[in-house]
């Protein structure tokens, strides 16, 4: 549930302190620490799972409330309306920096387009 060597997991039990905008018992939302955007929301699962790849069928319920909580939060946060993206980086090539499952709420500002 829990890995030593995790920075996530340190965020989830206090010992390295954030800037939390959410917290239940089974997820934490947090400000990132190096924006991307206006605003920029990283939410977490608390249970240690390294990456998506690694996400069981007994880890989508929580994966959904991820989803609901990312909803309730750019509504809060003022995005809802302007637009956000919700990203998950899962392995080398997507950048994933984080062995700890997490995704990104980023909005406030045009965040260009993904494709074409
Ligand atoms: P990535 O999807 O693994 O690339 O994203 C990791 C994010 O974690 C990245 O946006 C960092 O700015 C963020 N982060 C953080 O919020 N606090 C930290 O102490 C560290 C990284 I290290």
């Amino acid at each position: 549930m829990v890995k030593d060597d995790c920075l996530f997991c340190k965020i989830v039990a206090g010992t390295i302190p954030s800037q939390k905008v959410y917290e239940d018992d089974q997820i934490l939302a947090f400000h990132d620490i190096t924006p991307a955007a206006p605003v920029h929301v990283l939410l977490i699962p608390k249970k240690h799972i390294d990456s998506m790849n690694e996400v069981s069928q007994e880890d989508l319920p929580v994966i959904g409330h991820i989803h609901g909580v990312a909803i309730q939060l750019a509504k809060e946060l003022g995005v809802d309306q302007s637009g956000y993206r919700l990203i998950n980086n899962c392995g080398p090539d997507s950048g994933q920096a984080v062995q700890h499952l997490h995704y990104h709420l980023l909005g406030g500002a045009n965040l260009g387009a993904l494709t074409g």
